[in-house]
């Protein structure tokens, strides 16, 4: 147990001691396989295909024995045929777009309610916040996890919760003004946004007494949290998780704002190799691989998340032993490859929100030219500097295409836009506009 004094929001098992935690994993981990291999088609013919029971996982390695799943086996079974407990037993269902076709479904019983609540309640704990703090929750609510996920979670902390969900942004600030909301929990893109808004109404965050913001649903940089914490005077902490697995809740950063502590108690992970399944020891980099330890509803094994990090394995400053990610900086899904080198979104965010005078509005325009994919990044910068001299502005825009050459190697196509030409978000951004012929 860890020296650090464990208020009543803590839970112990952030700081369980390694031997014990995985003891419990493969307990709960045996239970799940045989619950999913009982009751789940698909994962008890994945499972006879390769001539395993529920019997042969007597350790945590024999883990990597089982087959991966995957979005398209929710896809493939839509809408109900991953579920592992009888309708009547389930309480609430959730889904999510994606990018293509239709949604996945996601179910929860009363069991699975009440871990979610659990594990959001220890997420925000890890994060300072208390019984004592007013949340505002900017997630939307609906069928996606962010808003009643993190609703729960509040509740469960015992703190005053203000459900606002997403949109109506200039209400959301007088709301956070005149209520006093202390906490914040939103997609970093929509924060960004609220900012803006404040400052156009003559509210400035700064002055309020927020000073917690968990936010998350979408991939954002330590350069994006400078802004945010600068521009709103509060921490900016990064939370982690996906529809599939619970919704958030899957894994939080904690005060020291150096990579995610994983609920491994009840969400178990594994990176590998993207190309060849293989399974890679902890510290290097590749797509993070989830395992319900404790879901009912709908277990998950090996779910192939397509979130590229790494695991941290060090111990953590905070005293919590739980193991970290690191942030989440892609999706293998999101990278594109341009004149033969790969590239993703973050490291263009990282590289243009380095540089002076830009604000944290921009997209990213891929095209076809000549047969080739092409990229052209627009970034607004601030009113000041869109109407200074051309030569400034031709400063900034050499800064910035040098920013980015140095983190993806290739010079690339910058465009300077005014202040407020970007669309602004109110969930997830939708950063990359994708106009290449296919
Ligand atoms: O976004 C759940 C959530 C809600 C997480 C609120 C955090 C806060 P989905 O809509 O299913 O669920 O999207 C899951 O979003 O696989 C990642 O690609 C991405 N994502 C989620 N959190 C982060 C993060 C919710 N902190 C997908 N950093 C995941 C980077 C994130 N990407």
């Amino acid at each position: 147990m860890s020296s650090l004094q464990l208020n009543d929001d803590l839970s112990a098992l952030d700081y369980v001691r390694p031997e014990y935690l995985r003891e419990l994993q493969l307990a709960r981990l045996q239970k799940t396989v045989r619950h999913a291999y009982e009751r789940v088609g698909l994962f008890r013919s994945r499972m006879e295909a390769l001539k395993l029971t529920p019997e042969d996982i007597r350790s945590l390695d024999d883990l990597s024995r089982l087959p991966f799943s995957a979005k398209v086996d929710l896809r493939d079974t839509y809408p109900f045929g991953l579920f592992a407990c009888p309708k009547s037993e389930i309480v609430r269902l959730h889904a999510s777009s994606g990018t293509t076709g239709k949604p996945i479904v996601v179910a929860y019983n009363e069991h699975d309610i009440q871990v979610w609540a659990e594990v959001v309640k220890r997420n925000l704990a890890s994060v300072g916040l208390t019984r004592n703090d007013l949340i505002q929750v900017s997630y939307g609510y609906g069928l996606f996890t962010g808003g009643l996920g993190a609703h729960y979670g509040a509740e469960a902390l015992g703190a005053t919760v203000i459900p606002t969900s997403g949109g109506n942004t200039k209400r959301q600030v007088m709301l956070m003004r005149d209520f006093g909301t202390t906490g914040i929990c939103c997609t970093p893109s929509y924060f960004i946004f609220m900012i803006e808004q404040a400052l156009a109404n003559g509210i400035d965050l700064r002055d309020l007494p927020l000073r917690v913001g968990v936010f998350g649903a979408e991939p954002w940089t330590n350069e994006m949290r400078q802004r945010i914490e600068s521009g709103a005077g509060i921490k900016a902490y990064d939370i982690y998780g996906l529809s599939e697995i619970i919704g958030p809740g899957v894994a939080i950063e904690c005060p020291c704002q150096n990579g995610l502590h994983i609920l491994e108690d009840h969400f178990y992970p594994e990176i590998i190799n993207p190309e060849t399944g293989e399974v890679l020891p902890d510290g290097e980099f590749g797509e993070l691989v989830l395992t319900t330890l404790t879901k009912e509803a709908m277990p998950m094994i090996r779910y192939r998340t397509r979130d590229l990090t790494r695991i941290i394995s060090e111990p953590c400053a905070c005293g919590r032993t739980l193991r970290r990610i690191a942030r989440i900086s892609s999706r293998s899904d999101d990278m594109f490859i341009i004149r033969g080198v790969n590239v993703f979104p973050s490291q263009i965010e990282s590289a243009l929100l380095s540089v002076k005078g830009t604000l944290p509005h921009y997209q990213i325009v891929l095209y076809t030219e000549k047969g080739m994919d092409n990229i052209e990044v627009d970034v607004e910068i601030s009113e000041s500097l869109f109407s200074d001299q051309v030569r400034e502005l031709e400063t900034l825009h050499q800064q910035l295409s040098s920013a980015i050459e140095s983190v993806i190697g290739i010079r690339i196509k910058v465009k300077l836009v005014a202040p407020n030409t970007i669309q602004r978000s109110e969930g997830k951004a939708k950063r990359v506009l994708d106009h290449r012929e296919k």
